[in-house]
């Protein structure tokens, strides 16, 4: 029994290692040194060439090396067969760490406290909020989502959050579908964004939307962090919206392109954070051992888990 590992943009001998201490009883192939197509039982897949699991007769299962899916989108000749996702609380954990250092670093002016010290000057803030003086939205509310929110609201932020389906969380304002976003946006001083990229939420990050957030709140305007990505973003209106107020600052981890182009007016722009698409990274340790673990339950004869709805895209 064989597993096929289709990744691009990051180095598979890692992930190689893994699998094989994970799965020991089966073989760990790669497009390059497949040879006996029918030995395919599960595909794993990272932003793979289009066409690396074609003519699979045995294939059982795609596993994504994320939580997202999108990056198989693009393969036209992709099989029928289901495609799994990573929910594992390495990934998570990780996403939260992201949010909560972005959420704390506007709320506490890191970006002039740095200015301050590159020029020796001792300045205190007599006017700092609190967490409990600032409201964050949070688009989407899954595993990613409702985590960060847990962990924002225990903080002090007041903490609400949007899904597509209504949810209930301790702590956490819950809203739902397109009549609740407008009433969520209203009252957001920081919007954080971990929604999958579906037809559904693309360019969903526009002008439109950052016009509809807070006003008056105590960060001086509206603060966008997204995650998600980069294809939920209208970077033109990002910028146009930071550049006549209409927000304050972003911390952006994911691009419309991604590597960030280096003659891009992001990277310059003073109210803008970049990270490099590295908010919440797949761990090849927890991801294999998370993969091999939904594959030899699969073998036991237990349904696979997180499964994506080919319908809603994730
Ligand atoms: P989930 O599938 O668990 O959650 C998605 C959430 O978005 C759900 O709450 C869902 O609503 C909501 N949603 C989806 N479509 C809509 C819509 N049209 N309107 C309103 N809400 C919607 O995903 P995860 O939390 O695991 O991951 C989210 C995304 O984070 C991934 O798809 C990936 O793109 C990104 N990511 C980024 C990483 C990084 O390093 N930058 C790392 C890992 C993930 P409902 O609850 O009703 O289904
Ligand atoms: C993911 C990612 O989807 O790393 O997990 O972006």
């Amino acid at each position: 029994m064989s597993l096929l590992l289709a990744v691009t943009g990051w180095d598979e001998a890692p992930w190689i290692e893994r699998f094989k201490r994970h799965l020991p009883e089966h073989l760990i192939v790669t497009p390059a040194t497949l040879t006996d197509r029918a030995s395919i039982r599960y595909g794993v897949s990272w932003r793979h060439a289009p066409g690396a699991f074609v003519d699979l007769p045995n294939l059982k299962a795609l596993f994504s090396l994320g939580a997202g899916v999108d990056h198989m989108a693009h393969d036209p000749l992709l099989p029928r067969a289901p495609i799994v996702r990573v929910v594992d609380p390495d990934l998570r954990d990780r996403m939260s760490e992201w949010v909560v250092m972005r959420a704390l670093m506007h709320l506490r002016g890191v970006r002039r406290l740095e200015r301050q010290q590159a020029a020796r000057v001792w300045r205190d803030d007599r006017d700092q909020p609190a967490a409990r003086d600032v409201r964050v939205g949070i688009l989407g509310l899954g595993a990613l989502g409702a985590d960060s929110a847990r962990k924002l609201s225990l903080i002090g932020f007041r903490t609400m959050g949007w899904s597509r389906t209504a949810r209930a969380l301790d702590g956490v304002e819950c809203f739902h579908g397109e009549g609740g976003l407008d009433a969520m946006l209203a009252r957001t001083d920081i919007l954080v964004c971990l929604l999958p990229l579906t037809q559904a939420t693309r360019g969903i990050l526009n002008m439109r939307l950052f016009a509809k957030l807070a006003r008056g709140g105590r960060l001086g305007g509206p603060v966008l962090l997204n995650a998600g990505r980069g294809g939920l973003q209208v970077e033109s209106d990002i910028l146009a919206a930071l550049d006549d107020g209409t927000l304050k600052a972003a911390s952006l981890d994911v691009f419309e392109t991604e590597p960030l182009a280096q003659d891009s007016p992001l990277w310059s722009h003073p109210a803008i954070w970049i990270s490099p698409h590295d908010a919440s990274m797949s761990e090849p340790d927890a991801v294999a051992r998370y993969v091999a673990a939904s594959i030899l339950a699969f073998e036991r004869g237990e349904p696979l888990r997180n499964v994506v709805d080919p319908a809603l895209g994730y």
